[in-house]
């Protein structure tokens, strides 16, 4: 099995570029950009990574993406990930990225989308990875921050494919962001958010109602909610499923007590990713080989999670038949 998910080719719908900033990165960014930080050692570093929900996760990840200043850090940032994809057979990948924690720490909405849209491109030309951009807003500032970073992107509409919604989501529920999301699709993007992480399934409703998303990122609280259920299976709604994620913060106890798996039986439009996976527990292929291994997953339906995914992606028809 290790073999065969090895090589199978991938697909990552669900990534936040801030969330591969390695320790070894971290560390020789800060030095270069004269940042003090509060850990003597890498090893220090990577012992800090113990979560018990999402907050504790996202208090250290905000402050390690405080390090990245120039548009040579965002570049080398997002290099390294693709090289990663390349390791690791990822063909596509949709890349989610916060401007505004940058804005708040004075880097420019430009320094940030050009430093990783010139790592694309040469991602493209070298190995042929294929890649769309996703700006998030950060559900716990303002809706009017929000719009605020909206009119920012406007300008750089072709190099961003769609726009979602994360960080904190408890007390920061997807009605917040009504106006902004309007505003986004009257601009043409298509929508996602975060929703059913650790907040409640109700979130997912108000996403797919309220925001009108394409794609549910995590989701997985739905198991709560039989109609929600239903309507995901019948719409054939995408969930971008992070497991080992969901495990580091303690969504589920163990990935044994996952739902995943019941979701797929139940016919969803399931897809494994990889979320956070410097802070998180692992890349694509780790992600993919714990879920084969702990339930046993026939290599045939290890294969239908890429399928899935193509389908789910925000390519061009043309394109995905391409990947098929
Ligand atoms: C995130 Cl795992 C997760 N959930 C919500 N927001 C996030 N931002 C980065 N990782
Ligand atoms: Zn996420």
């Amino acid at each position: 099995m290790k073999g065969f998910i090895s090589g199978l080719p991938k697909v990552e719908l669900h990534l936040h570029i801030e969330g591969t900033l390695e320790p070894e990165m971290l560390f020789t960014i800060a030095q270069k950009n004269g940042v003090t930080l509060p850990f003597e050692s890498i090893a220090a570093l990577r012992d800090a990574y113990q979560f018990n929900d999402l907050q504790s996760f996202l208090d250290l990840y905000y402050w390690g993406a405080k390090v990245l200043r120039t548009e040579q850090d965002f570049y080398d940032l997002t290099f390294a990930y693709l090289e990663r994809c390349h390791d690791e057979h990822v063909m596509h990948t949709e890349i989610f990225f916060d401007p505004q924690s940058h804005m708040q720490n004075g880097v420019a909405f430009a320094t940030v989308l050009n430093g990783i849209d010139r790592a694309l491109q040469e991602g493209k030309a070298q190995w042929g990875i294929s890649s769309g951009l996703i700006l998030c807003f950060l559900r716990h500032l303002s809706e009017a921050s929000a719009i605020e970073t909206l009119r920012q992107a406007l300008p750089y509409k072709e190099k961003i494919i769609a726009v979602g919604l994360d960080s904190s989501e408890i007390g920061h529920p997807p009605e917040k962001f009504v106006q902004v999301f309007a505003m986004a699709r009257e601009a043409g993007w298509p929508t996602v958010a975060h929703a059913g992480e650790e907040g409640p399934s109700e979130n997912i409703w108000r996403a797919l109602e309220d925001l009108q998303v394409s794609r549910i990122d995590h989701g997985v609280r739905c198991s709560d909610d039989s109609a929600l259920v239903e309507t995901l299976r019948q719409r054939y709604v995408p969930l971008t499923v992070c497991p080992l994620s969901n495990v580091k913060l303690q969504v589920f106890d163990d990935l044994s007590q996952h739902n995943i798996m019941q979701l797929v039986e139940q016919g969803l439009c399931i897809t494994i990713n990889s979320d956070d996976p410097a802070y998180l527990g692992g890349y694509m292929t780790a992600n993919m080989l714990a879920v084969a291994e702990t339930f046993d997953v026939s290599k045939a339906e290890m294969a239908r999670f890429t399928e899935r995914a193509i389908t789910a992606s925000f390519l061009p028809e043309e394109e995905k038949d391409v990947l098929r």
